[in-house]
């Protein structure tokens, strides 16, 4: 059947089982628009291309599935790199569509062209420029396969006028993709597995570093089988969080540079790592010259470029992570490392102690109240979308997480303005599930304008910004490191109850400890988005903390006495081994 390429671009999305796409029109996308209003997919429009972008990744994150997103050339197609960027460090799965001039007219710097597969050749698994509605079905069908197979990530398709505009025969069957170079299902030679196995087997004090992987794999189910099988504690990475159950006994939580004291070292004692989906990013490893020198390491990875990339390790098993261990499981012997685990609990010590939480209520209110009281209100049940910052390390340390794809985080790029539109695409992805945002003041106001799409729209997402008019996590560093000279970290943020309600939302400001909880049940109650400013602590920091490139067992704890707001002391942070 004859179609134009704009009617091209709709079939296959709709083929593609695309219900919900995120963009914003401009006038090389205009045929596009145009064709859409024939087809039954969901288009939302956004205030900003970043948030377009970022919707399709939180909707991806949430849902398994690819998001999309749509732009205009130029200025749109430049707005979402940003998102493309946040997307790639995070192996996201999205496609993102951009218009482009005639293309007679590439090269003569004509209105709103941008080389945007030059721009975004670094940000993308892959891109493309068509310029004949002929090759379009083909790249919509690569496009797809090569965003969601292998390691996942982002791919651009840009789209000429013309080739929007003019006619050609679709045949959706002929055009399946045919990819002879891209070989996402890597198998790790029989030899590694039985190294993998003896190593298990020898191990005193194992380790699994559970990562994003395990999420992107689907291998919850195998990992836990392996981790009592074996008996061997789960540590996680940021973007792990969920992947394996927070109240599981083997759940140690998480590592890095704000992971659990415990954990870190752990990983310091441990004799094996065995690396499921993580690519040990500097904020796990701290100083690699010294990280986990006494283990052995086994690293379970799709991606062979990330294989001896940051740490060497003795055995490599290139694959997808359920589909190696369910290889090897069987093999593996049922392990009791009861003196290992009782060490690691014997390492917690006085980490209670010195647990915001358990210090005396000072009656001031501080994030990790808030977050954790969140935890509980929710049991544990809501999606939660948090932006960049302290309050992202206090949501990932007091807010505990059951099931994967419940938090949906930046972490590569630690993109400040995520939040809010991820969390609509997350909501668009599951519109039956309670999702939250949890954002600083700082990033809030970075993409605050998707309030409108959100009010547009008529979804119910909550908003808890957590108002400590600082960019706090930036201040934090100043004060530990840059003797308190808080250069450009105060901040003036506006009443975001007010800004709620100037956009028909409800708005609500929570000062104190006692009001979070009937707070929050009042806006879990209200049938539309509620903004919460909760006013917290201004100064609070996040413990523990690797300072950046120092060993991994070198953190910064928070003092046992210190009841800060309290008494009014400094809280002098100590360095503890
Ligand atoms: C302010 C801030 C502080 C942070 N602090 C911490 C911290 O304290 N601790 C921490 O952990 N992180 C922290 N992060 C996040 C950190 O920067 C990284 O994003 C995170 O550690 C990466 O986790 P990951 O390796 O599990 O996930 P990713 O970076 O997503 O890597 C996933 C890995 O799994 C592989 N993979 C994908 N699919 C499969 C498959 N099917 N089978 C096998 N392998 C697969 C990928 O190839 C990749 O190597 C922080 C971020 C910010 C912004
Ligand atoms: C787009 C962007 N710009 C700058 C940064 C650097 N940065 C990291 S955390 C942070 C402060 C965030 O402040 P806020 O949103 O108020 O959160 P808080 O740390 O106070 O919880 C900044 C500026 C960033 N991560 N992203
Ligand atoms: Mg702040």
């Amino acid at each position: 059947m004859k179609r134009t390429g704009s009617q091209i671009v709709w079939e296959c999305l709709m083929r593609q089982g695309v219900d919900t796409i995120f963009g914003y029109p401009g006038g090389a996308i205009l045929p596009t628009y145009d064709a859409m209003l024939d087809y039954p997919i969901h288009h939302v429009l956004v205030r900003h291309e970043q948030g377009a972008t970022h919707m399709a990744d939180g909707y991806a994150r949430a849902s398994g599935k690819v998001g999309v997103a749509i732009a205009t050339s130029g200025p749109g197609a430049t707005n979402m790199v940003t998102g493309i960027a946040t997307a790639m460090m995070d192996s996201s799965p999205i496609v993102c569509i951009t218009g482009q001039v005639g293309s007679k007219l590439i090269g003569s710097d004509a209105f709103q062209e941008t080389d945007v597969t030059g721009v975004t050749l670094p940000i993308t698994k892959h891109n493309y420029l068509v310029t004949r509605a002929e090759d379009l079905a083909r790249t919509f069908r690569e496009a797809f396969y090569i965003a969601a197979s292998g390691r996942p990530g982002p791919v651009l398709i840009d789209i000429t006028k013309d080739a929007q505009q003019s006619s050609c025969e679709f045949d959706w069957e002929a055009a399946a993709p045919r990819l002879p170079g891209y070989r996402p299902d890597l198998r790790p030679l029989p030899t590694e597995y039985q190294k993998a196995l003896d190593l298990i087997q020898a191990a005193k004090r194992p380790l699994i570093l559970a990562g994003h992987g395990l999420i992107l794999s689907g291998a919850m189910k195998t990992v836990q089988e392996f981790a009592e099988k074996t008996n061997t504690p789960v540590a996680l990475t940021l973007l792990g969080l969920g992947a394996f159950p927070a109240s599981h006994p083997l759940n140690l939580g998480m590592m890095g540079m704000h992971g659990e004291a415990w954990v870190n070292n752990a990983i310091q004692e441990a004799d094996l790592l065995l690396a499921f989906g993580m690519r040990f990013d500097d904020r796990v490893t701290g100083n690699l010259k010294t990280y986990a020198v006494n283990a052995r390491k086994i690293h379970i990875e799709i991606d062979p470029s990330e294989i001896n990339k940051n740490v060497k390790v003795d055995v490599a098993l290139v694959g997808d992570l359920r589909e190696v261990l369910e290889e090897l499981l069987p093999h593996v012997l049922a392990g009791d490392h009861a003196e290992w685990l009782n060490h690691i609990t014997d390492m917690k010590g006085d980490s209670a102690v010195r647990d915001i939480q358990n210090l005396p209520d000072s009656g001031h209110l501080y994030a990790a109240h808030v977050i954790n009281d969140l935890w509980r209100i929710t049991e544990g049940r809501a999606i939660v979308v948090t932006d960049v910052g302290q309050h992202q390390m206090w949501e990932a340390q007091y807010y505990k997480h059951e099931q994967p794809r419940s938090l949906i985080t930046s972490g590569g790029l630690g993109t400040m303005g995520f939040a809010l539109p991820a969390a609509i695409g997350a909501k668009f992805a599951r519109p039956d599930d309670e999702v939250w945002v949890v954002a600083g003041d700082g990033g809030f106001q970075m993409t605050m304008p998707e309030l409108a799409t959100i009010a547009q729209e008529g979804i119910k997402v909550n908003v808890a910004i957590i108002n400590n008019g600082y960019l706090g996590m930036v201040r934090q560093w100043q004060e530990f490191f840059y003797e308190r000279r808080y250069a450009a970290t105060p901040l003036l943020g506006p009443d975001f109850a007010r800004l709620a309600e100037a956009f028909g939302l409800k708005g609500m400001t929570v000062t104190e400890r006692s009001q979070v909880k009937p707070a929050v049940d009042e806006a879990r109650a209200h049938p539309g988005t509620v903004v919460m400013d909760f006013r917290v602590e201004q100064e609070d920091s996040v413990f523990p903390m690797v300072p950046a490139g120092a060993d991994l067992n070198a953190m910064i704890r928070r003092p046992k006495r210190d009841v800060m707001a309290e008494t009014g002391a400094d809280g002098e942070w100590e360095l503890a081994k």
